[in-house]
């Protein structure tokens, strides 16, 4: 029998920031995750993601986005190691449409530094990028993308230099709150916590089952192109970007090594019931629709598929996160439903579940994000 202040349940992004925050507090805790994190099962692989201030989501982001950029700034002096690279986000589409309307208002709200560029302006500033037919463009330059196997590796190393325990390849089989005190059967052991923190991905529904907001998992498709057009390496400084087009929402990012330009849609996905199974099977439909975009909208890239993977988005209805504690069992805490656009988020969520776990409450406002606005 093992006991400690605190358990995390998942260690992936969210996870094992909350393992760093935590142990940093002096708290004894465990991560335990099913797989061997950083892992190539869930939602945090795939070398990149996106991070930006101009939240077209919602302007009630930014203050959780300021967080999230100091707290990566912090782990890379932690680490020692790059973890954010500033490539400009360039982000297009209808000026009345969800992604430009959205910056636009989060920008006013937050007074943040944005530029425009017309239909006519986006080829002639960002060669090799042609918009949509009526379609502008907003590049953000304090935005750009996070290497996130770096990013979890170091939180972990982190968490373990000031003592934080963590159990790989183990299954969290079941909890239960005993009067307050948690009893968490693992494939290993049985542990007792004071408190649980769940970061358990496409698995949340699975770990907090009580909750009452359903859940959906959607596998998406990541691709990579070789690539031998220079304005669309990083070395030729091409943004991330992120397109509103009359096809779907498509992202990608500049060249970084010789697996050329990775891409991917960011609406879509195809919905499955369990997140255990999982393929990373190609989907040709999906293929078809991203080079379709490449040949619109990138006409330089190649269609020579280097590389594939595929990956989970856990969806809430509205599409916002699930952030809070539980309304019945007030020791246990999550970040769940990240809805395809939480890694940014990791280390700000993190901290704020430390803050739940070790204080009741937190100062950051999350209020937005909590799951009884469904009920
Ligand atoms: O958070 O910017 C983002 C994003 C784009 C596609 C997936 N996530």
């Amino acid at each position: 029998m093992s006991v400690y202040d605190v358990a995390v349940i998942g260690t992936g992004g969210v996870g094992s920031a909350a393992l760093y925050h935590l142990a940093k507090s002096g708290a004894s805790v465990i991560g335990i995750d099913q797989f061997a994190p950083p892992h190539d099962r869930g939602s945090s692989h795939g070398d990149t993601r996106v991070i930006r201030m101009a939240y077209f989501e919602h302007p009630d982001y930014v203050p959780l986005l300021r967080q999230a950029y100091q707290n990566w700034h912090t782990l890379e002096e932690v680490s020692g190691t790059q973890l954010y690279f500033p490539a400009g986000v360039l982000q297009i589409g209808p000026e009345q449409g969800e992604v430009i309307a959205g910056i636009r208002q989060s920008a006013a709200a937050h007074n943040l530094a944005i530029e425009s560029f017309t239909e006519n302006e986006i080829p002639q500033t960002f060669a090799g990028v042609i918009p949509p037919t009526n379609c502008v463009g907003i590049l953000e330059r304090d935005a750009g993308y996070l290497l996130v196997s770096d990013c979890i590796s170091a939180y972990l190393t982190a968490a373990a230099k000031h003592g934080a325990i963590l159990q790989a390849n183990t299954v969290v089989e079941s909890w239960q709150d005993r009067d307050g005190t948690f009893e968490v059967q693992t494939s290993g052991e049985t542990l007792y916590v004071k408190q649980l923190v769940i970061c358990g991905g496409a698995w949340a529904s699975q770990l907090v089952h009580d909750l009452g907001v359903p859940l959906t998992i959607l596998r998406k498709h990541l691709y990579w192109y070789e690539n031998d057009f220079p304005a669309y390496t990083r070395a030729g400084k091409f943004p991330v970007f992120l397109m509103e087009t009359p096809t779907g929402i498509f992202y990608g990012f500049p060249q970084l090594d010789s697996q050329g330009v990775k891409l991917a849609r960011h609406d879509g996905g195809e919905s499955i019931a369990d997140a255990g199974h999982h393929s990373q099977q190609q989907d040709l439909d999906d293929q078809t629709l991203i080079e379709g975009f490449t040949s619109a909208c990138l006409p330089q890239l190649s269609h020579r598929l280097t590389r594939h993977a595929a990956c989970m988005y856990t969806m809430t209805p509205d599409q916002h996160f699930l952030v809070g504690t539980h309304p019945v069992h007030r020791g246990l805490h999550f970040a769940s439903g990240l809805s395809g656009h939480g890694f940014k988020f990791a280390s700000a969520l993190g901290e704020i579940l430390a803050e739940l776990a070790t204080t009741g409450q937190t100062t950051a406002p999350t209020e937005f994000l909590a799951p009884t606005r469904f009920s």
